[in-house]
């Protein structure tokens, strides 16, 4: 049985501060806030099932063996006008032509970003590739002592594609753990997502690929963000026909029927049979938080946790979402101790 997780943060998380967003065109309160992580680690410290540690990898060839090397350029380039600039760097006009070619730096902006709610600032290229290597450092854990690990990950990742940002995420942490894997010798891994917004970056790392099982359960594209992908008929192709998995469930969805969808999900990835589990681990489905729409409750993110414990898959699970700060910890904690049990 055992009895702790290693948490793996980055202070580099602390150090970048998203001022606003835009919402339709409107300035809206920033939701992906310093604040989240804040509230997480305080949780962690005060379970005693933790190992609080902090990451020493070099997250950045572990980036650019998911990201392709001219968009982590601009995330860098771009961080740097913005000191320059004392301004975040904001999208504005984005390819409307699919042979469209970016070739200055407003092009740019709206070639690497998808939507308006993912600023880049000073820090963003830090922060970025630190929270990767929490992942990257989470994996190597979970290759060398084989029990659940937990990455605490700011900035999220999967919404991020190989050469796009969005959705608060530029880098998509849980795939670069799962290239790791690969990379280091396993033949099948899985990334399992339960943020409750669709993890479109994910999606499209493997799309193509039958090495990673991704499967997704989400409030559907229809009333949530990402609105273009996430519907059910998504199922990967040429190689990847059949390895990528979407549950979209509608608006208010709770834990009763959750836990049916779960199963179904779950029924899936064991068929496949992964070396290892990544779970792209959000809490926004959560029935206080401001941008969900779900209405899970913190005691169901341990049954959560329970079932992706009885898989017998060795877990590293990696922060995606969650915005009620209130309860956020709690609902990390309760999941974390799920996987225990
Ligand atoms: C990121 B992750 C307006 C709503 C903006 C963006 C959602 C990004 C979710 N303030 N919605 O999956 O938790
Ligand atoms: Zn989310």
């Amino acid at each position: 049985m055992q009895k702790e997780i290693p948490v793996i943060y980055t202070p580099a998380s602390f150090s970048y501060n998203p001022p606003y967003e835009l919402f339709n065109g409107k300035v809206d309160t920033a939701s992906e806030t310093i604040e989240r992580v804040r509230m997480i680690l305080t949780a962690v410290a005060h379970a005693d099932f933790t190992d609080i540690r902090i990451s020493k990898v070099n997250g950045l060839p572990y980036v650019l063996n998911v990201h392709d090397s001219e968009y982590v350029d601009y995330i860098k380039r771009a961080s740097d006008e913005s000191k320059q600039e004392k301004s975040p760097i904001f999208p504005s006009v984005h390819p409307y032509v699919d042979f469209g070619r970016a070739s200055n730096h407003v092009a740019e902006r709206g070639q690497y970003v998808f939507d308006t709610y993912t600023p880049i600032l000073p820090e963003t290229y830090n922060a970025t590739v630190a929270a990767a290597a929490c992942a990257v450092e989470g994996a190597k854990v979970l290759m060398k002592e084989k029990k659940p690990v937990y990455a605490l990950t700011r900035p999220p990742g999967h919404h991020a594609e190989k050469a796009k940002a969005g959705g608060y995420c530029y880098a998509n942490n849980a795939a670069i753990a799962a290239q790791f894997l690969l990379d280091s010798g396993a033949k099948k891994v899985c990334v399992f997502d339960f943020d409750v917004h669709h993890g479109n970056g994910t999606q499209d790392i493997f799309y193509e690929r039958a090495d990673v099982l991704v499967v997704n359960i989400h409030a559907a594209p229809e009333y949530k963000f990402p609105y273009f992908t996430g519907y059910a008929d998504e199922h990967g192709v040429n190689e990847g026909e059949g390895s990528n998995y979407n549950f979209p469930l509608n608006l208010k969805t709770g834990d009763e029927a959750y836990d049916l969808t779960l199963n179904k999900a779950l029924a899936v990835i064991k068929k496949y049979k992964p070396e290892y589990l990544i779970a792209s681990a959000g809490f926004d489905a959560h029935y206080t938080d401001p941008i969900g729409g779900l209405s899970l409750t913190t005691p169901y993110y341990r049954r959560i946790g329970n079932k992706i414990g009885e898989l017998g898959v060795p877990v590293l699970s990696v922060q995606e979402g969650g915005y009620a700060t209130e309860v956020l910890g709690q609902n990390v904690i309760s999941y974390l101790q799920g996987i225990l049990d």
